[in-house]
């Protein structure tokens, strides 16, 4: 029995009874491979309202006369218990609301496709990945983790990457994050995590933010924290955008090939775009500016043609090696340096299409780790396996039943039979058995029983374990240092002085000094510099050398591996050019608008956004005495919304004197963007308190016209294709 083709009035060729005993492999082969980006879309159609254009309806479909006036007892009367479409309105909406996700509640999501380069046959049978250009439907749900639905972007957190692939052989969720480990180790620990974490229980303050007492002083008490402390204390909490961010799988997973072969692998997705963040106070800034900023700049992009591409890429190590490593590959507050084991682009995803409906799609989309397909295994770090039960559970609260894979965003495209039954919500009218064994049923559905991988049956790898039960941690995951040392001592020196302040940012907001002190404590066992640093910040004593037994653990030595890992900075993950990347022109009455003009084109030519800005809208007059149009006023924008600035020639006598202008550009110098200042562009710059920035890194003056300088404005775009200058 199926209950893929949409509900039962818009199926009606589809089969209810699989007629043979034995349903055979459930390829889906009705779409091919061409087809495949458009068969979740097409599938979806079943479920998509109809055209609004006729009659306002109750929920059965009778015609509306008025929606807008209760039945009352003549014009000033009691209102009837009769107006059973007022009572139906008003019921309906009072149960709109659904629980948010208990973590990662606010969240944005779009579809695209995956399709890998080459086939991955040798390591896995995962259907989708058996050959080069197979196009698998996806959709993808970016998150922040600490803050409710209504919080903004912009908070530094870790981001939630979840994938769905909606694959010929069942869906396939990869939910992972943007960051490669995580904090705790076991899924034991994962409420205390998420209740020290969240705000305080008394005011339920601070929002969407990690700066108070009871997150650090989890933290400080918890050591296999540290590590990703460093992360979440690095720029890459403050992503510039979701398109412009890594996401990684954290854990191990397995791989297996047709014949029952495993692989461990670490799955990894790069940005296309490369990867940028934002600086701290423009991260701020930002949360108030556009809360929205990150969804509207996906949303954006996509509506308009740029769609987001990232690379899939995995760290592969034979089952043989599992214990090569100085660290477990089960736990997973480690990574695998791409020194030791490098990342193997396997293919690329595209997100080209926005959902129509929030709701529908971007709050009920519901991931779970254990949603994997023939190919795809677990392994047994404990912080996996407690997922595996944990995403089933939530969403059986969140999306109130057991039906919630009959969800249209959720259905795979893959045909589903199941003895499954009943429960709040169900879609499918069954007529047959729901048992098995069967015979009045022809024994359907039918198992296909092992060895079937290729075919499409799931059977578990086969893993020999054996051991008394225990409740401890492994001995082997026991450093909590190394690779906390080994990601500071791989930071560019901008990125530690931003670790650096962002540790003093956090633990100077909180009060309890025995936390803050314990927590300074364990950065010395990481860089007893940084520790000293971060102590004299936020007013605590120099913390003194680490107990003999901690500094066993020590990231001291060079336990990981490796001394250094380049591919952890962000200095080296810079995209390439400046498609998408947001230009403000700041224009006044006597600019010079050929140059405005100049920057539209030349900056646009190479994919930049570029806007006009004035203080006022419609049109700005230009020396030359025409007019130049105004894109936006600036009071309705500010300079955190943009990456660049380029300030023209002819507006010496306006722009100085409007503080909007100079905000702009002293926030944007601040903020380490690139500059462009023109003839007497610079007196903006003065105005700024910022002089004539001739040699400041990422500023580029010119002298007077600039218009048809194509060197200068060649230059220009390569500093905004470096992102920020944060040493300035
Ligand atoms: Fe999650 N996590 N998590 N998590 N997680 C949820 O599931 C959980 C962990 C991640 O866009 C919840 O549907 C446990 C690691 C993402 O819908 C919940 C543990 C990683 C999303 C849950 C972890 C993640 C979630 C809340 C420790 C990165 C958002 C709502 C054992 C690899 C998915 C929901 C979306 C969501 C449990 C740890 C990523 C409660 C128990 C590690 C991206 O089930």
């Amino acid at each position: 029995m199926s209950i893929n083709p949409g509900p039962p009035d818009q199926r009606p060729h589809a089969p209810l009874v699989t007629e043979t005993p034995n349903p055979g492999p459930p390829t889906a082969r009705t779409r091919d491979t061409e087809d495949a980006k458009d068969a979740k879309d097409a599938a979806l159609d079943a479920f998509r309202a109809p055209d609004p254009d006729g009659p306002l309806t109750t929920d059965q479909g009778v015609r509306v006369d008025d929606t807008d006036n209760s039945l009352t007892v003549g014009d000033r009367g009691p209102t009837l218990l009769e107006d059973f479409h007022v009572r139906e309105k008003l019921t309906h909406f009072d149960h709109e609301r659904i629980p948010e996700r208990v973590v990662h509640a606010r969240g944005a999501g779009a579809y695209g496709y995956f399709e890998p380069y080459a086939s991955l046959a040798e390591f896995t049978c995962a259907d989708f990945l058996q050959e080069a250009g197979t196009r698998t439907p996806v959709f993808v749900r970016f998150s922040t983790v600490q803050g409710p639905r209504g919080s903004a972007d912009t908070v530094r957190d870790v981001r939630g990457f979840a994938t769905k692939f909606y694959t010929r052989h069942g869906n396939y969720d990869l939910v992972g994050n943007n960051m490669p480990v995580f904090f705790i180790q076991d899924a034991a620990k994962f409420p205390d995590f998420v209740h020290a974490v969240k705000p305080e229980p008394p005011n339920e303050i601070p929002t969407g933010a990690s700066a108070h007492d009871t997150f650090w002083d989890f933290c400080s008490l918890q050591p296999e924290s540290t590590h990703m402390l460093m992360w979440v204390m690095s720029d890459r909490a403050i992503p510039r955008s979701l398109r412009m961010m890594q996401g990684f799988g954290v854990h191990t997973f397995r791989l297996v090939d047709r014949d029952g072969r495993g692989t461990f692998v670490k799955f990894h997705w790069r940005p296309l775009l490369g990867v940028c963040s934002q600086v701290w106070d423009e991260a701020q800034l930002t949360a108030g500016r556009d809360p929205d900023f990150h969804r509207r700049d996906l949303w954006d992009a996509i509506a308009a043609g740029d769609f987001p591409e990232y690379e899939l890429g995995v760290q592969l190590v034979p089952e043989q090696d599992e214990f090569a490593f100085p660290f477990d590959l089960l736990d997973p507050t480690k990574l695998i340096p791409e020194e030791l084991v490098p990342v193997h682009p396997v293919g690329r995803m595209v997100l080209d299409r926005n959902p129509q409906n929030f709701f529908a799609e971007t709050e009920q989309v519901a991931f779970h780790t254990a949603n994997v397909v023939p190919g795809i295994d677990f392994t047994n770090d404990p912080l996996l396996q407690g997922r595996n039960f944990s995403y089933l559970d939530t969403q059986l609260i969140r999306l109130g039943g057991p039906n919630f894979a009959q969800l249209p965003v959720n259905r795979p495209l893959a045909d589903v039979r199941t003895n499954h039954r009943d429960g709040y919500g169900q879609q499918v009218v069954h007529p047959g058995t729901s048992y098995a064994p069967n015979s009045v049923g022809g024994g359907c559905p039918a198992t296909m029983g092992g060895g079937r991988l290729a075919e499409g049956v799931f059977e578990h790898h086969q893993e020999r374990v054996d051991g008394a039960a225990v409740r401890r941690r492994s001995p082997s995951f026991a450093d909590h240092y190394s690779q906390a040392a080994l990601f500071w001592r791989s930071m560019a020196g901008w990125e530690q002085q931003h670790i650096t302040e962002a540790f003093a940012f956090e633990l100077g907001k909180v009060g309890d000094r025995e936390v803050r002190r314990r927590m300074v404590g364990n950065l010395a066992h990481v860089d007893p510099g940084l520790a000293a640093d971060v102590a004299l910040r936020i007013g605590e004593p120099e913390p003194g050398a680490p107990p003999e037994d901690r500094a066993v653990a020590s990231g001291a030595g060079d336990a990981a591996g490796v001394a250094f890992s380049p591919a952890l900075s962000l200095e080296n993950l810079r995209g390439s050019g400046i498609r998408t990347r947001k230009v403000a022109v700041l224009a006044a009455p006597g600019v010079d608008g050929d140059q405005v003009r100049a920057a539209h084109e030349r900056l646009g030519e190479e994919g930049a956004t570029v806007e006009t800005l004035a203080a006022h809208g419609g049109e700005v007059p230009a020396r030359d005495g025409g007019g130049v149009p105004v894109d936006l006023p600036l009071p309705t924008t500010a300079s955190v919304l943009h990456d660049a600035v380029v300030v023209p020639d002819g507006g010496e006598h306006t722009l100085p004197a409007d503080p909007d202008a100079v905000r702009f550009l002293a926030e944007a110098m601040r903020h380490g963007k690139p500059v462009a200042l023109l003839g007497s562009g610079v007196e903006l710059s003065r105005a700024a308190g910022f002089g004539t920035p001739a040699g400041l890194a990422g500023v580029a003056v010119h002298g007077s016209g600039g218009r048809d300088d194509t060197a200068f404005w060649a230059e220009f775009a390569r500093l905004i294709g470096h992102h920020r200058f944060p040493s300035r």
